[in-house]
């Protein structure tokens, strides 16, 4: 399995490096995420998890939820010891409305990816 991963990871690199030069590496990709990007979901998420394709540095990442409405505010996020995925505590029950999560992960090999995924809070 891990194998199988690390090959595909490495594919994906090979890939990408063919694609845009400045990317050598594998870094870490975001491969999952609960809820999923684009997802509306009926019931605030209390805790908001992502994966990626690499070991994580959770010392180097960073995680920001931004409200199409509020403030914007620093997410803790907790992961095992070279865990690939992250959970990541939503401290109070989000109201209905629009969410981008800015997420910047460093990948074992020390890289650095980011992105948004974002969700939405149904109404009742
Ligand atoms: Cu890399």
């Amino acid at each position: 399995m891990a194998k199988t991963r690390r090959f595909r990871a490495a594919a994906a690199a090979l890939a990408m490096g063919a694609l845009a030069p400045g990317a050598l590496l594998a870094h870490a990709h975001l491969v999952g995420a609960a809820p999923a990007d684009g997802e509306t979901v009926d019931a605030a998420p209390e805790i908001i998890t992502l994966a990626f394709d690499d070991a994580l540095e959770l010392e180097f990442s960073s995680f920001t939820l931004r409200p199409a409405d509020g403030e914007a505010q620093d997410l803790s996020a907790v992961a095992g010891a070279g865990a690939q995925s992250v959970e990541l505590t939503v401290p109070e029950t989000l109201p209905p409305g629009a969410y981008a999560l800015d997420w910047a992960v460093m990948a074992s090999d020390g890289h650095v990816t980011e992105g948004t995924l974002t969700f939405t809070v149904a109404g009742d």
